[in-house]
């Protein structure tokens, strides 16, 4: 065993500053620059760090105590542990060798040769009082009080101003000071409510209503792909700001091209659907705008750019919407993404299609023409960034420009949502008119 006894480091301006939450306690192992303590003045909260690692021996504190610089805090068992240099920059000795049967020792701080700066430098940056968040967040005018490592352990948990708040939690601590566990049973209490009410969303509750007051019902349960779609469809509408942009393609030279195929087609057992080539369009967008093959890092910070075409589409089936994908679309003939196509609708159909099957979509395509509608609002497939909704295409009169005249053509309504974080709406725009492109002239597509 080696016992170090570890003081309150030179903490400038605080002195006589309360002791409001102790965050280790004896048998705690510890690496430098850990928190040990909260201190809080009548400007700010701050929380101690320990200079280097160890084991905590025994408190010396306990909360309410007043410290000052040269405070014992408490006994390190440094055995085993790398001690080197205390905090970088330390300045001030804030440890002293103990050994058990000596005197209880308090060691000398010498006082500062200048005078202190408002926040000594050996205090690392993340344990640096703010003055103005130090230990209230506000939200409609009611302050929350906590320490800084509540707050930080808050917001990796994602609570802090600007989304949910520290305020619409009740602590349970010292003038109603909200505690680590405070923010855990606050969590757990969040992720136990239905959807409706998610985290901080500020949703008031969806009423519950007993239909059956108003007529006669029967309850089905949802299928298992209902409730997990349904779920995923909620957080990427809530989470991703979707936008979605209009418009139209002349598929008519398209649709003579497809359906002279037809009978080659079903000669080698396939069914040579608008959908394959709106694939083959949609690898020629995304290879032009690569913006719309990729996904926003985790961190938020950055974006992956995908150098793989792998692309799924939605399928309507008994139980539920499924999203197969095919892979490599851009290594892929039409005949071939046309075969695959009918080969995953049909497994997914029979509940066969497997996990990964499902995964690894860049960009889907969600195809409602063979049913009908004019126009709708598909939601992202995150962490993808854009979905295209295909609706029915329909003949319409279409100004000629250079015969001066309408003229009938077969057009196909095109929905893009995309999610605006990554996209701009120029972009947006620009792609649909690249698919517009692709889509009046087949042989475009071959390029
Ligand atoms: N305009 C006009 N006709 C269309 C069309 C369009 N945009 N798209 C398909 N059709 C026609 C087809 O040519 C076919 O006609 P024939 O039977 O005369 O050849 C008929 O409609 C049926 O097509 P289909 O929908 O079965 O085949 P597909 O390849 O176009 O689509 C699939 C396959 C799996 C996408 C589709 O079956 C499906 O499940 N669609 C629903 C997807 C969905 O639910 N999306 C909503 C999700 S919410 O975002």
């Amino acid at each position: 065993m080696s016992l170090k006894e570890i003081l309150v480091p030179d903490i400038g301006s605080f002195k006589d500053v309360e002791i409001i939450e102790i965050l280790v306690k004896p048998g705690d192992s510890l690496k430098a620059d850990d928190s040990i303590m909260t201190v809080e003045s009548d400007k700010a909260a701050m929380d101690i760090p320990a200079p280097f690692a160890g084991t905590v021996a025994e408190l010396k504190i306990k909360v309410g105590d007043k410290v000052s610089a040269g405070t014992p805090m408490l006994l390190l068992d440094t055995a085993g542990a790398s001690v080197g240099n205390p905090v970088a920059g330390s300045s001030a000795p804030v440890v002293k060798s103990f050994t058990p049967a000596a005197t209880p020792v308090v060691a000398n701080v010498p006082p500062p040769s200048h005078p202190a700066p408002e926040v000594p430098a050996h205090i690392p940056p993340k344990h640096r009082p703010d003055p103005v968040a130090a230990h209230a967040e506000f939200a409609g005018g009611k302050p929350a009080h906590a320490s800084p490592s509540v707050r930080r352990f808050a917001r990796e948990l994602g609570i802090h101003p600007g989304g949910a708040d520290l305020s619409l939690i009740k602590g349970s601590g010292p003038r109603g000071r909200i505690l680590k566990e405070d923010v855990q049973g606050w969590i757990k209490a969040e992720l136990a409510k239905p959807t409706g009410e998610a985290i901080g969303l500020g949703f008031p509750p969806a009423p519950v209503i007993d239909f059956a007051q108003f007529g006669e019902i029967d309850t089905q349960p949802l299928s298992r792909i209902k409730k997990l779609s349904g779920a995923n469809l909620h957080r990427n509408w809530v989470t991703a700001p979707h936008v979605t942009q209009f418009d139209e393609a002349d598929i008519t030279d398209l649709e003579d091209f497809r359906k002279s195929m037809l009978d080659e087609a079903s000669k080698r057992g396939v069914k040579l659907t608008l959908l394959a080539f709106l694939m083959k369009a949609v690898v020629n967008a995304l290879r032009t705008y690569p913006q719309f093959n990729a996904s926003l890092a985790a961190d938020g910070e950055n974006l992956v750019l995908k150098n793989y075409f792998h692309v799924g589409f939605a399928c309507d089936t008994p139980d539920g919407l499924v999203v197969p994908v095919i892979r490599d679309v851009n290594k892929k003939d039409v005949m071939d993404i046309a075969r695959e196509l009918a080969e995953l609708s049909e497994l997914a159909r029979e509940r066969k299609l497997k996990m990964d099957a499902m995964t690894g979509g860049c960009f889907t395509l969600s195809s409602l023409g063979g049913i009908g509608g004019t126009a709708f609002t598909p939601i992202i497939n995150c962490p993808e960034v854009a979905i295209l909704g295909l609706s029915r295409a329909d003949w319409k009169p279409v100004w000629n420009k250079a015969s001066k005249a309408f003229e009938p053509r077969l057009m196909l309504p095109l929905s893009l949502s995309y999610d605006h974080r990554v996209i701009d709406g120029a972009d947006g725009a620009r792609f649909t008119s690249h698919l517009r492109l692709m889509l009046s002239d087949v042989r475009r597509l071959l390029l």
